[in-house]
């Protein structure tokens, strides 16, 4: 049931059954700021749990975003993607109707202190792979092929299993023909994910994709924010070395807290590896996501950063 979905309807809900299971918007059940407005915790009727995304009213960018989002992801259908059940647009109101994933963000698991214990080298490792077979889908299913422009922790939230799903496809673009990449002026997404070739001069494919994917696995494996390598300013040439450096330290430590699991330490150097492929300078250096979802499962040499 992976493929995308067909001319599927997308289930309208109605205006006061959401004001109903989110009791009227209340703050109380407030999850946080969403790219297009807040976003609610809701419990339907039968008990199943929801989140509403709730446009803003008068955002103008907003709006498009929304209206993005339900174009692409009403496509999607993939475990590793949040999945959309519906949406209501009724009296001035645009809001989407998301499965409920209760343990929220992966952001929080990585950065903070408390959380990360919580996160054993299993999880991560079952996050980064779910992660890179959700990105594969995107792109290399040929109905689709989606770059998502806004890959980031805290777009990627969790199951109540630790599953991740990737979230907030506002700023996905679709590629239909034969078409490989694109530019843009308006270059929006996140610095420190952004690929080098995005930030600077707005160039997207999905291997600006994979480079911010490429950033999601080094800050798991590392547990450290990136430090915003890709604004414009930086100078282009500065920036891979910069991701060296900051990764170099943790090997070392990796080793003295791994040292009596040779195989998790083989397996957590791996993804290090992997995640610098993908943060190389180059586009056409870096690998698409086919490759790192083989390089990530299989016990194959990797190639040599560049
Ligand atoms: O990091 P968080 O707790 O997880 O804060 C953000 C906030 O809403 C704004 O995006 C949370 N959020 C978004 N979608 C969902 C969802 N489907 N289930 C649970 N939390 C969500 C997100």
């Amino acid at each position: 049931n992976e493929g995308g979905k067909e001319d599927m309807e997308l289930p309208i809900f109605d205006l006061a059954a959401i004001a109903n299971a989110t009791d009227n918007f209340s703050n109380n059940n407030k999850l946080g700021e969403g790219g297009f407005g807040p976003v609610y915790k809701g419990t339907l009727p039968e008990g199943r749990d929801i989140a509403v995304k709730r446009l803003s009213k008068n955002s103008g960018q907003g709006l498009n975003e929304f209206k993005n989002e339900v174009i692409i992801i009403a496509k999607l259908q993939h475990r590793n993607l949040v999945k959309l059940l519906g949406c209501c647009i009724q009296e001035n109101e645009n809001m989407l109707i998301y499965e409920y994933m209760p343990n929220k963000s992966l952001d929080s698991f990585i950065f903070d202190q408390a959380n990360r214990k919580l996160l054993d080298w299993h999880k991560r490792i079952n996050i980064i792979r779910g992660v890179a077979k959700g990105l594969l889908y995107l792109h290399e299913d040929s109905r689709l092929r989606i770059i998502h422009r806004d890959l980031k922790a805290s777009n990627i939230l969790l199951d109540s299993n630790m599953n991740p799903k990737i979230s907030d496809f506002g700023l996905a673009k679709s590629f239909g023909g034969d078409q490989v990449d694109s530019k843009t002026n308006r270059i929006i997404g996140t610095y420190g994910y952004m690929s080098p070739e995005y930030a600077v001069h707005g160039q997207y494919s999905i291997k600006s994709d994979v480079f911010s994917f490429g950033v999601l696995v080094l800050e798991i494996v590392s547990g450290k924010k990136n430090r915003g390598f890709c604004h414009p300013d930086h100078h282009l040439n500065l920036l891979g070395h910069a991701w060296r450096l900051w990764i170099e330290e943790r090997p070392m430590e990796l080793i003295d807290e791994l040292a009596g699991d040779l195989f998790t330490l083989s397996n957590v150097l791996r993804h290090i590896h992997v995640g610098l492929l993908c943060v190389q300078q180059k586009p056409t250096d870096r690998p698409n996501m086919s490759s790192v979802v083989q390089m990530l499962s299989s016990e194959s040499l990797l190639p040599k950063p560049r």
